[in-house]
């Protein structure tokens, strides 16, 4: 048998076996999930991959969403693949809320008993004109903030609105606080961008494993 003695989950030892030196195998038990989603108006599936690197291969049919899912998963260096085939016809609203819905529930599936990560983090994410100010708590309570200071309403035929209504979904889901600030930027593309790369950095941050964390990081011993 090559288990590792501590029986610590997310055990980093290296373990000596006839074949020499190997990870332990719990160590080897990746952060990750399955997205599956099907209703009346969307149908959504895919994988994600907490550990990754950054990859994508998103399509939504929504160009613009595309590109902010992209960003994200590239900056808080998520393996994402990820489609969506929602009622696009009727408008962007359902397919950019469900999409939210299993981000939200894969990172909260990906991030399993919680034990060992940092849970907080913050971004403070320049993009050219426009600044995003992003703080994240993983402590399971799910509440969103978003103050967004760029007033266009639109880009091309996109409802910038419903961007409260995704992170509002993503958060509900993942169970954290998320508290979204985007204080100055004329640009609106800058802005959002900004935005989305903010989370990014931030959940990168709060999701990370830190080896000094042991069990769950919260005094009330679960979260
Ligand atoms: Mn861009």
């Amino acid at each position: 048998m090559e288990l590792c003695t501590t029986g610590a989950r997310g055990c980093q030892s290296l373990l000596l076996t006839a074949s020499g030196l190997r990870v332990c195998s719990i160590a080897m038990s990746a952060r990750t999930a399955r997205i599956g989603r099907n209703t009346t108006e969307t149908r959504i599936s895919g994988t994600f991959k907490l550990d990754g690197a950054g990859r994508y291969e998103i399509e939504t049919g929504i160009p613009f969403f595309d590109h902010m899912l992209e960003l994200l998963t590239k900056h808080a260096l998520f393996d994402l693949t990820l489609n969506a085939e929602g009622d696009l016809a009727v408008d962007y609203h359902h397919t950019v809320e469900d999409v939210g819905i299993v981000l939200g529930k894969a990172l909260s599936d990906a991030l399993g008993d919680r034990k060992g990560i940092a849970r907080y983090g913050y971004s403070l994410l320049p993009m050219d004109d426009a600044l995003a100010q992003v703080a994240v708590d993983l402590g399971g309570r799910p509440f969103l903030v978003y103050k967004i200071a760029n007033r266009k309403k639109k880009i091309r035929d996109f409802d910038l609105g419903i961007v409260e209504h995704f992170f509002r979904s993503f958060c509900d889901q993942a169970r954290m606080n998320l508290h979204i600030i985007q204080p100055y930027g004329d640009d609106v593309h800058h802005a959002y961008e900004a935005v989305f790369k903010g989370v990014a950095r931030a959940l990168y941050m709060a999701c990370a494993r830190d080896p000094r964390v042991k069990g769950v990081p919260t005094s009330k011993g679960k979260m």
